[in-house]
């Protein structure tokens, strides 16, 4: 580029040299004006290359060299030893904070309030310890050897290995060992709420999903939900209608709809899921269940609320832009409450 410049320069010299053959002398006050100005800005672009030339070679100088005592091993290492050093502290560093955080339970979940609470806990817990050693170990392993085969004159050239095979063997098996164990210890809580049949004398609540709210249904005294039809859902006015209920049907007189989810306490509570957009995820972090609710689908699960309170209820599954917005709220009441607030629902429906 230097180069370049240096060709532009000469030759609007030689140009601004030539003038003097041109005939008249407005004419050649003319071209040597503008051939000046031309030399003047090719001038200046190549004076301002050079200065940012001689502003970066020591960069590329410090590089190049580093490179060279690298291939020759014979200079100092200063600089590569420190390296080796500054990754361990950070990886070590990294792994220690973090480590604490889930050692002190900074940030964990909130206080369980379903049968099933304590089980899905200590299996978290469980999960958490193995996994964190597993964690620590191979962070504590990648910052002593980050730093052990640092580059210095004493170490050996490197030598590239194809890996060991019964290495990779060991590790393999050990990890499937390892998530197979876990799924088998929790797979007896992941079907107790799902294959297995709720109790007789649950109380059942039919929950819809739609964007962005949840929709609570209960069959009322007779038992028996009431029919729905796609073809009278009414999304904007809320209530029955946003399910679409058939009200022609007798087995809908008595349902009750409700945007906050009602439920005794110690009596199990059968759910049946539906959506009816797109997939949503009903969530009650306090109860420790999660679902997908799946358009098209009736999906049956129970839990067991153990705690009398207010816990929130949200979409665990991202369903669209008013996503963060959709959330409820279930109630846990006394069985007496629970009657009291289910007659008067139903008292307003006459
Ligand atoms: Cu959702």
């Amino acid at each position: 580029m230097l180069l370049k410049m240096e060709k532009d320069v000469n030759a609007c010299l030689q140009r601004s040299r030539s003038a003097p053959l041109l005939e008249t002398l407005s004419a050649k006050k003319e071209f040597a004006r503008h051939a000046k100005k031309k030399c003047n800005n090719a001038l200046a672009l190549a004076v301002s290359c050079g200065r940012l030339a001689a502003f970066t070679a020591p960069l590329f100088r410090i590089q190049g060299c580093t490179r060279c005592r690298s291939v020759e091993g014979r200079e100092s290492y200063g600089r590569s030893r420190y390296m080796g050093l500054v990754l361990l502290v950070v990886i070590w560093l990294i792994t220690f904070v973090s480590t604490y955080f889930f050692i002190v339970k900074k940030w964990w979940l909130p206080t369980g309030a379903s049968a099933a609470a304590a089980g899905i806990d200590h299996h978290f817990a469980t999960t958490y310890l193995v996994m964190g050693i597993v964690f620590v170990a191979a962070q504590l392993s990648l910052g002593y050897f980050a730093w052990k085969y640092r580059e210095r004159p004493s170490a050996p050239p490197a030598r590239y290995v194809h890996g060991n095979n019964m290495l990779e063997i060991v590790w393999t098996v050990l990890t499937a060992i390892l998530f197979i164990g876990l799924n088998l210890m929790s797979s007896s809580i992941w079907a107790s709420e799902r294959f297995r049949p709720a109790e007789p004398g649950a109380t059942q609540v039919e929950v819809t999903g739609m964007q962005f709210q949840w929709y609570f249904r209960y069959p009322g005294r007779d038992g028996r939900f009431g029919a729905t039809k796609p073809e009278l859902i009414d999304a904007s006015a809320g209530g029955e209608s946003a399910l679409g209920l058939d009200t022609t049907d007798p087995a809908s007189k008595d349902d009750v709809v409700t945007g906050t989810m009602v439920v005794p306490v110690n009596r199990e509570v059968e759910l049946i899921l539906r959506a009816q957009d797109v997939i949503h995820s009903f969530f009650i972090p306090n109860m420790r269940f999660k679902q997908d609710a799946v358009p098209g689908l009736a999906i049956h699960m129970h839990f067991t609320p153990i705690t009398i309170g207010d816990y929130e209820v949200t979409c665990a599954e991202l369903c669209g832009l008013g996503h963060y917005k959709m959330h409820g709220m279930l109630k846990v009441v006394s069985q007496e409450e629970f009657d009291k607030w289910l007659a008067a629902r139903e008292a307003e429906k006459q």
